[in-house]
C-alpha cells in the first residue's frame, strides 16, 4: 500500500472564538460568538444580543490561548506538528468592522503567533473567517445580505495579506462556508439576526431568500479575496472549507437514492462547485427557482467568481448520516445536522455516528469531482475526559483517529492527492454546538470546566504521545 507523502502536513486545528478568550483585551470588539451563551447537549445555547448577565458566555474566556499561545505552540511543536490551522478574529483587527484603521494590537498578536510557529518550523494554515465577524456587522449592516459587507471583508483580507505575507502561504477564506445552506447558521455565519430565534438552532426567523443572498455575497467575497491575495503574493494558495456531511440512502429504494443525490449536490457540492469551478452549477439555479429565491448576482460579479477560484479542497469530516423518504424513527445527531440512524455505525457520547470508511468514500468523491489537492482540515472525537494524577487516559480518541488515518492511507492508495490532516481542537476548547468545555477534542487537556472554573493548566493526554509517534513515523506507526 502507498505510504503517506513525504511532506504530508500532520497537525491540528483551532478557531479564535473557541480558544483565545480575552474578548475585550488588546482593543478587540465584540464578535458574534461573544453573544452566544453556554448550553449543553440537552439545553441549546441562547443568543443574547442584550448580553443578559444571567447567562455565561464561554467564548469570552475560552481556554485563554490569547495569553498562553507560546506554551500551546511549544506543545504543538513537541508533538511534531508540521501545520497548525488557526483563525484570525476579524473583531480583533476591525473591532467595529468599519474602523478607519486596523487595530495594531490585534495585528501584533497574530504576528507574534506566526513568529512563534516559524520558530518551530510549523506551517500556518489560516482561516480568515470562522464564526468571528464583528457584532457591528450584525447591528449596523444587518449581516451578509448587505453587499457593503463584501467590501469590509475584503479590506480585512487585504490588511492581513499585506501584514502576514512573509509568514503565510495557505489561506481558507471562510470556515464551513456551506453551513449557510442550513438556517442554523443565519447568525454566526450570515450575520442575520431575528428576534424570533432565541436559541442557537431556532429556525423561526429563517428567510431562505435572505440566507441564499448572504451566502452568495460570501462566495463573491471569497473570490474577490483570492484575486486580491494573488496580486499581493503570487505564492498564496487558497482553499475551500466545506462542512462535508456525507449522506447515505437508508434504503436502496430509488426514491432514497434520488433524495440523497439531490441533497448532496445542494448541501455538500454547491459551494465548492462555485469556489473551484467558478460558477453556480445547473442544479443550483433549479434549487433557487423552485424555492423562489432571487439571487442578486451581476455579470461583473459572475466574472469575479470565475477569476477567484481556489487552489485546493479542504473540508471537515466528523460523520456520515442517512436519509430516507420512508419514516424511520431512530435519529442521530451530527456536526451541524443530524439524520436517520445508520444501524451499522456506533455513536459518540454526543450521538454523532462514527464512520471512518465514510472518510475514504468522501476523499475519493471530492478528488474525483475537482482534481485538486485535498486536505482534511477538521476531524476528531468530542468526548469527556477525566484528569487523574495529572494524566488523561483517552483510548477512545486514539481509536477514533487511528481508524480515520487508516482510511486516509487507503484513499491515498486509491490515488487521492491528500496533502494534510489537521485534527480538530488539538487543544481542548469550547464546543460550538453546545458551548460546553466538557466536550473535548484535544491531545492537550485544559483544566477548565463548563462554568469556567479551573487552573487552565495544560496536560498531555495519552493521545498526545500517540499522535507524536504517528507524526514521527509519517503515519506508519499507529499502535
Ligand atoms: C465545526 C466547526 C468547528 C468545531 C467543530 C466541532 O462545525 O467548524 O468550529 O467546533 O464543528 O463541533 P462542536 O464544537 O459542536 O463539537
Amino acid at each position: 500500500m502507498k505510504e503517506f507523502p513525504k511532506n504530508f502536513l500532520w497537525g491540528g486545528a483551532t478557531a479564535a472564538n473557541q480558544c483565545e478568550g480575552a474578548y475585550l483585551e488588546g482593543g478587540k470588539g465584540l464578535s458574534v460568538s461573544d453573544i452566544m451563551t453556554g448550553g449543553s447537549h440537552q439545553n441549546p445555547r441562547r443568543v443574547s444580543l442584550s448580553q443578559d448577565e444571567r447567562y455565561s458566555f464561554p467564548s469570552r474566556t475560552a481556554v485563554d490561548h490569547y495569553h498562553r499561545y507560546k506554551e500551546d505552540v511549544a506543545l504543538f511543536a513537541e508533538m511534531g506538528f508540521k501545520v497548525y490551522r488557526f483563525s484570525i478574529s476579524w473583531a480583533r483587527i476591525f473591532p467595529n468592522a468599519d474602523d478607519p484603521a486596523p487595530n495594531e494590537e490585534g495585528l501584533i498578536f497574530y504576528e507574534n503567533l506566526l513568529k512563534e510557529l516559524k520558530k518551530y518550523g510549523i506551517e500556518p494554515l489560516v482561516t480568515i473567517s470562522h464564526n468571528e465577524m464583528p457584532l457591528a456587522i450584525v447591528q449596523k449592516y444587518h449581516g451578509w445580505p448587505n453587499k457593503k459587507v463584501i467590501d469590509l471583508y475584503v479590506r480585512f483580507c487585504e490588511t492581513i495579506f499585506n501584514r502576514y505575507k512573509d509568514y503565510v502561504t495557505y489561506w481558507l477564506p471562510f470556515n464551513e462556508v456551506n453551513d449557510l445552506m442550513l438556517p442554523l447558521s443565519n447568525l454566526i455565519q450570515g450575520g442575520i439576526y431575528s428576534e424570533k430565534d432565541v436559541c442557537f438552532g431556532d429556525t423561526n426567523g429563517d428567510d431562505l431568500g435572505l440566507r441564499m443572498n448572504a451566502l452568495n455575497n460570501v462566495l463573491i467575497a471569497s473570490a474577490r479575496a483570492v484575486t486580491v491575495g494573488r496580486k499581493i503574493a503570487p505564492k498564496f494558495r487558497f482553499g475551500t472549507m466545506i462542512c462535508h456531511i456525507t449522506l447515505y440512502p437508508r434504503t436502496c429504494h430509488p426514491d432514497d437514492i434520488l433524495l440523497v443525490q439531490q441533497d448532496d449536490l445542494v448541501r455538500n457540492c454547491m459551494c465548492s462547485d462555485v469556489m473551484l469551478k467558478g460558477e453556480y452549477p445547473y442544479y443550483a439555479w433549479r434549487y433557487f427557482e423552485r424555492n423562489q429565491v432571487s439571487l442578486s448576482l451581476s455579470e461583473a460579479e459572475k466574472a469575479e467568481l470565475r477569476e477567484g477560484v481556489c487552489d485546493f479542497y479542504s473540508f471537515s469530516y466528523y460523520q456520515s448520516i442517512c436519509e430516507s423518504t420512508q419514516p424511520f424513527e431512530e435519529k442521530t445527531s451530527g456536526n451541524i445536522m443530524g439524520g436517520v440512524k445508520n444501524p451499522y455505525l456506533e455513536l459518540t457520547q454526543w450521538d454523532w455516528p462514527i464512520d471512518p470508511v465514510g472518510l475514504r468514500y468522501t476523499l475519493n468523491k471530492v478528488y474525483d469531482r475537482y482534481h485538486v489537492p485535498v486536505i482534511i482540515t477538521e476531524n476528531g472525537l468530542g468526548a469527556s475526559d477525566t484528569l487523574e494524577d495529572g494524566k488523561i487516559h483517552d483510548p477512545y480518541r486514539i481509536a477514533y483517529i487511528r481508524r480515520h488515518i487508516e482510511e486516509m492511507r487507503k484513499a491515498i492508495d486509491d490515488g487521492v492527492d491528500l496533502f494534510g490532516y489537521t485534527v480538530w481542537g488539538c487543544l481542548d476548547l469550547i464546543s460550538v454546538s453546545t458551548g460546553e468545555m466538557k466536550k473535548r477534542y484535544g491531545f492537550i487537556y485544559v483544566d477548565a470546566d463548563d462554568e469556567g472554573h479551573g487552573t487552565y493548566d495544560r496536560y498531555r493526554k495519552d493521545s498526545f504521545y500517540w499522535y507524536k509517534k504517528v507524526i514521527a513515523s509519517n503515519g506508519e506507526d499507529l499502535d
